[in-house]
């Protein structure tokens, strides 16, 4: 079953709050949805999010990318070959959320036209994850506020809290009145998105060694080598890399470096074939992983969910599923639903989820 047309539309959905944190923020998902077109009429879709201060790429660079490079590539190979296709995708090595949004949608076609769930494909271990909310910078009440409102309507428990800020009392002050506020019961992580040095990720360390941290993400750039292989050996809170572990080589590097003890998998930017590579990758050096949120929407988080509750290993742990409540609208039919702390995987064939015509010609900034 042969592609004939890959289309990458731009698309703007306004935040109600935006998300901060010490890389960026984002006040509106300006994303692209990528649409795979096979030759029986089966049309598999994805969304590529861009994250400009985290891999460089834009929603200019993903359209472009997409429509001169990887859509002349992939155009005439059949969809059942993705191992071809990830091999043409593969040659290069940026452009993480314009190759997965591609991988995503050609999964999305498999599906359909097979008229099976992509996450019962991948593996089919379970039907729902529980869910974790990334709470964004912000004074300490309202993060408080808000960690309270998820748990009181969406039943979620797990936070990830997000630090990186100068002074690091800020931040340590932040988890310490969360912790306050919501009880031992609550599972809190934190992720640095690269804001700190090695000295200051470890004195906020020290400072919140009572709060039962579980996680600590990035605390530090990629490139301080020593300063994250000496952090990850001091402290008992396993540290987790994630924009600095994008690919398979990077995963292992990471790991066999000791600069980090586990990895967050994410969809958005190693799309299924990807992610699954990172995750057997993940398996056979009995590492942990996460399953991460690159600020995705609906669609993004239906990817999510499909390929963590697929397999044993990524559906463990609470993945982070319900940053799309922040957005203002979204493109589906039928909006995706947290409660009790978990959220389903959408049941239709493929990911499960149909884009809305009438919401996508509103939010497509193409036309
Ligand atoms: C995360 O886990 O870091 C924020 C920036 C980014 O690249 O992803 C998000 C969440
Ligand atoms: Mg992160």
């Amino acid at each position: 079953m042969k592609i004939v047309a890959v289309e990458a539309i731009p698309f703007a959905v306004p935040y109600r709050k935006p998300l901060r944190f010490a890389s960026g923020e984002v006040h509106s998902a300006d994303h692209v949805l990528v649409r795979v077109h096979a030759e029986d009429g089966v049309v598999g879709v994805a969304e590529a999010p861009p994250r400009p201060y985290t891999y460089g790429e834009t929603q200019a660079s993903i359209r472009a990318v997409v429509d001169t490079v990887f859509a002349p590539e992939i155009v005439g190979l059949s969809v059942f070959e993705r191992e071809r296709i990830h091999a043409v995708l593969d040659r290069t090595i940026g452009n993480p959320t314009a190759k997965a949004a591609i991988d995503m949608a050609v999964w999305d076609v498999i599906g359909r036209r097979l008229g099976v769930g992509v996450s019962e494909l991948l593996g089919g271990y379970t039907d729902r994850m529980r869910v974790s909310h990334m709470v964004g910078f912000a004074p300490d009440d309202v993060m408080v506020a808000e960690a309270q409102r998820m748990r009181d309507e969406h039943g979620v428990t797990t936070f990830k809290v997000k630090v990186g800020r100068r002074p690091v009392a800020l931040d340590t002050g932040a988890c310490r009145a969360l912790r306050e506020a919501l009880g031992p019961d609550v599972e809190l992580y934190v992720d640095g998105n690269r804001g700190w040095t090695a000295s200051e990720a470890a004195r906020a360390l020290d400072e919140m060694a009572d709060l039962g941290l579980t996680l600590s993400e990035e605390l530090m750039p990629a490139d301080q080598v020593l300063g994250r292989r000496w952090l990850t050996a001091r402290t008992t809170v396993p540290t987790v890399a994630d924009e600095s572990a994008t690919r398979p080589g990077e995963v292992t590097r990471e790991l066999l470096d000791g600069a980090a003890t586990m990895i967050s998998i994410k969809t958005a930017r190693t799309g299924f074939t990807g992610s699954q590579r990172v995750l057997h990758l993940c398996e056979g050096l009995g590492t942990e992983v996460v399953m991460g949120n690159q600020v995705d929407g609906q669609l993004g988080t239906a990817c999510t969910v499909a390929f963590g509750a697929a397999h044993r290993h990524t559906s463990a742990r609470a993945g982070e599923l319900s940053n799309y409540l922040d957005m203002s609208d979204d493109l589906l039919t039928e909006p995706l639903r947290i409660s009790g702390g978990e959220l389903r995987v959408p049941g239709g064939p493929g990911i499960g989820v149909d884009v809305d015509p009438d919401k996508l010609a509103h939010y497509r900034t193409d036309t």
